[in-house]
């Protein structure tokens, strides 16, 4: 745990006011920030949150082994100098509950719950267009107006329901990954099914199998993973980080991630001789985290650089899993590396040589319903006491399109993005005046470092609105051939990659019906920001500008 003074904690909003300038929907790291930087504007900011706490992502995920994959010194907020000098992470890649204990500390240093009611879920925000007034309504009976709407409801917060005939028959616990229980799960001594081996899987599995009488894994897709390495935060990293930060944070700014790894380079995989690759791959391994996408600049470009890669992984996991048959399971096939999201993990692999540990691959032994005793594959049944659930999220979009959000003309934003998100930039549509989604589809966040793209689309909001009340605006609505030309970006700048040959939660492909489209922005968080400053500086470009009141006049 971080060795930062404990705070008085402070307290939420026990009267929900009838207006605000700003209504900020969640408080997960963009939602606090938000509430911090928006007051700064001199503006009043009231917000709503489903869980009893601050934290989003890292109050939902509180699974065993549940820990960040960005280290932890870069997964941090910047805003604040002070802040960064009280808080010291304990470790290289921060646990949830550290993380959790971060945003609470956050929340009680900057007074951030005295405006936002929690427990509370949004029902409703209706534009009226006369008034131009956002009326947002919650399941507690609240009602507020408000000039703006802010989203900042997670990337990955809706988690997706086991769907499974029988479940509701089931006799003992299930539970999911991404909604945790708040009072814990004890599986010690039990009987344990895990189903899904994306990242929440793969570091709850390690965790779970230590303590459980049995557990089996039901895979449908094997993943890539490369070790994390994790272990107390080094003094010399801290050192290296903090010596110069504001340069240390330049340099992140001006990376493609938001962060920054040992290995990189400009040459392409077929510029080095084989021993060369293979040196590269070997150090990739041993200094961990994402650096084996360092290794070449083509390697998920290129389907034989990305092979070589595949190829080096494939091997370490020959190597770690002692039964060859589980191990030719466990090997990803059929997708390029890093193409679904590169998990990291502590002794992944190696938990399979366990003598309590079996994986059953359901494309074998499909499964055929949850039965009162266990789940039925077609060849037998697993007894369990405990199933859980790590079978991802509707991303991006599934967050958003549940809010019962109406724009202009009575237009839902589930019906408006029916066929697949347009979101300007990632963060606003057309028909929507002013609400402003942080991190919303299109945007860089999930393939960069979030905090820095949170910080990034708070500060640009903020300043747009500085802009619009200097200069007497007070509507603002994405173009819409501004978002169909940034649709038209964001599609190209994937399909340049390896990315859309993977059935994967960025391409929609992990729910079924959801339209298959690539749902971030691939082309860095450098270029990215690069465009936002480009639109700003021109008045911002791409959104229509203007005053209602004029209008009313007229
Ligand atoms: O979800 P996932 P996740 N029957 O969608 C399987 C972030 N994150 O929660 O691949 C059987 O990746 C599914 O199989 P398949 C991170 O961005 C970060 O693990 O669709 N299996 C897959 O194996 C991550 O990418 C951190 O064939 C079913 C698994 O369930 C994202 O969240 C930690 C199934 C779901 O994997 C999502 O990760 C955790 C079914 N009906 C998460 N449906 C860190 O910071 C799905 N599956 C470290």
């Amino acid at each position: 745990m971080s060795t930062a003074t404990k705070l008085q904690r402070s307290a939420p909003a026990s009267v929900v006011p009838p207006h605000a300038d700003i209504v900020v929907i969640g408080a997960g790291f963009g939602g606090m920030y938000a509430h911090h930087r928006f007051r700064q504007l001199g503006l009043s900011v009231f917000g709503f949150e489903q869980g009893t706490d601050v934290g989003g992502t890292w109050y939902w995920n509180r699974y065993p082994g549940a820990r960040c994959d960005v280290e932890s010194v870069d997964y941090t907020y910047t805003f604040s100098n002070e802040l960064l000098e009280e808080w010291t992470w304990s470790e290289r890649f921060s646990t949830q509950p550290e993380i959790l204990e971060y945003a609470e500390f956050v929340a009680d240093r900057f007074d951030l719950r005295r405006d936002i009611k929690f427990e509370t879920k949004i029902v409703s925000a209706i534009y009226d267009e006369a008034a131009n007034l956002w009326n947002v309504r919650t399941d507690q009976g609240d009602a507020i107006t408000c000039h703006y709407v802010v989203t900042t409801v997670g990337c990955l917060s809706v988690p997706k329901d086991p769907e499974f005939e029988g479940l509701e028959n089931f006799k003992g616990e299930w539970v999911q990954t991404g909604a945790w229980p708040k009072e814990g799960v004890d599986w010690a001594g039990k009987n344990v099914l895990v189903v899904g081996t994306g990242s929440s899987a793969i570091q709850t599995i390690p965790e779970v199998a230590k303590t459980a009488g049995h557990l089996t894994v039901f895979q449908r897709t094997a993943n890539y993973s490369v070790p994390a390495y994790n272990g107390p935060l080094p003094e010399h990293r801290q050192k290296e980080v903090f010596a110069d930060y504001p340069g240390y944070l330049q340099m992140l700014k001006k990376s493609r991630g938001g962060q920054v790894f040992e290995l990189q380079t400009d040459s392409m995989a077929a510029e080095f001789t084989p021993e060369q690759q293979q040196e590269r791959l070997q150090q990739a391994w041993e200094l961990g985290r994402w650096n084996i996408q360092g290794c070449f600049r083509d390697i998920t470009l290129n389907e034989d650089a990305n092979k070589l890669a595949a190829d080096f992984v494939h091997a370490k996991i020959r190597e770690t899993v002692k039964d060859p048959a589980t191990a030719e399971k466990l090997i990803p096939r059929g997708y390029p590396l890093g193409t679904k999201r590169l998990c990291l993990d502590s002794d992944y692999y190696a938990t399979f040589n366990r003598e309590n540990v079996d994986l059953v691959d359901i494309n074998e032994e499909p499964i055929v319903r949850i039965t009162e005793g266990g789940l039925q594959t077609s060849k037998q049944e697993y007894p369990a006491d405990l199933i859980i659930f790590a079978i991802g999220f509707d991303a991006m979009t599934g967050p958003l399109v549940n809010l019962g959000i109406e724009g202009r003309g009575g237009q839902s934003l589930k019906s408006a993005w029916h066929d697949g998100p347009e979101c300007y930039l990632g963060i606003a549509a057309p028909g929507f005046p002013n609400l402003f989604m942080v991190n919303g589809p299109s945007s860089v966040s999930v393939l960069s470092n979030m905090i820095l793209t949170l910080e990034h689309h708070v500060d640009w909001i903020a300043d747009c609105i500085s802009y619009m009340r200097d200069n007497g605006y007070d509507r603002l609505e994405a173009r819409e051939d501004a978002t169909h030309e940034w649709a038209a970006h964001t599609e190209m700048v994937a399909n340049r990659t390896l990315f859309p040959k993977a059935n994967s939660w960025y391409m929609g492909a992990n729910v079924t019906g959801k339209p298959r489209m690539f749902m971030a922005y691939i082309g860095g968080f450098d270029n990215y920001v690069a465009r936002f400053d480009a639109v700003a500086a021109k008045g911002f470009e791409g959104f229509d500008l203007s005053t209602s009141k004029v209008e009313e006049n007229a």
